[in-house]
């Protein structure tokens, strides 16, 4: 294991499910797994072009606004209420993110959250899994309104611990974001659960684990 005294985490896709959804739109569209990989790419694009123009927008609204286009571009009609519903549904974590984060917390590491999410949606996610009581801190980019990879937003997490970005180990199942947190200096690890190839562009992260299960070993 990556001996470090903080481990951050990303959220969404590394310690909660979004595959979760795919079943809410199964026989809505014709393909739920594109429809939902199609909303996370422009929820992930605005943010993104957010960030670039320096025009916030909090990642709910974001996430939103990237529903109304993936369901425009997969032929899905939606009311404001359902697509209001679809976007604060309940995500479940990972059966591996308790175990990994108590397992963290057992060996003296300090754990957090840091997400693109706003702290309101980070606390209710947290607290619906149960995960709360393995979470020293929950940081949100809302306090720099900026998203990920911005380095700004990866300094909250030196900030909040008043520690040195190498004393920081970073967690997310996002390559890009991986990316962002290693040129941050951060000592990354890529939890690659989709099995993708590794990102070609930017630093890469220090280790790659299939499950969070890997992150206590040794
Ligand atoms: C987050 C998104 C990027 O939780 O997964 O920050």
């Amino acid at each position: 294991m990556i001996r470090a005294g903080v481990y951050v985490f990303d959220l969404f896709g590394t310690l909660v499910d979004y595959g979760s959804l795919r079943s809410r739109f199964a026989g809505k569209v014709a393909d739920a797994d594109a429809f939902v990989a199609a909303w996370r790419s422009k929820q992930l694009q605005y943010a993104l072009c957010a960030t670039a123009m320096d025009r916030y927008a909090d990642f709910e609204t974001l996430t939103g606004l990237a529903f109304d286009f993936a369901a425009a571009a997969h032929g899905l009609a939606v009311d404001a209420a359902e697509r209001d519903a679809a976007r604060d549904a309940w995500l479940p974590a990972f059966g591996d993110a308790l175990p990994a984060l108590e397992g963290l917390r057992a060996r003296g590491v300090r754990t957090a959250v840091l997400s693109n999410g706003t702290k309101h949606a980070i606390e209710a996610v947290v607290r619906a899994n149960g995960l709360a009581g393995a979470l020293d801190a929950l940081i949100s980019v809302e306090a720099v309104r900026a998203y990920k990879p911005r380095p700004a937003v990866y300094e909250l997490a030196t900030q909040h611990f008043g520690v040195a970005a190498h004393e920081i180990a970073f967690v997310s199942s996002n390559g890009w974001d991986a990316t962002g947190a290693a040129e941050f200096g951060f000592r990354t690890i890529w939890c690659n659960r989709g099995n993708l190839p590794p990102e070609t562009f930017g630093r890469a992260p220090e280790r790659t684990i299939s499950t969070l299960a890997a992150l206590i070993d040794g």
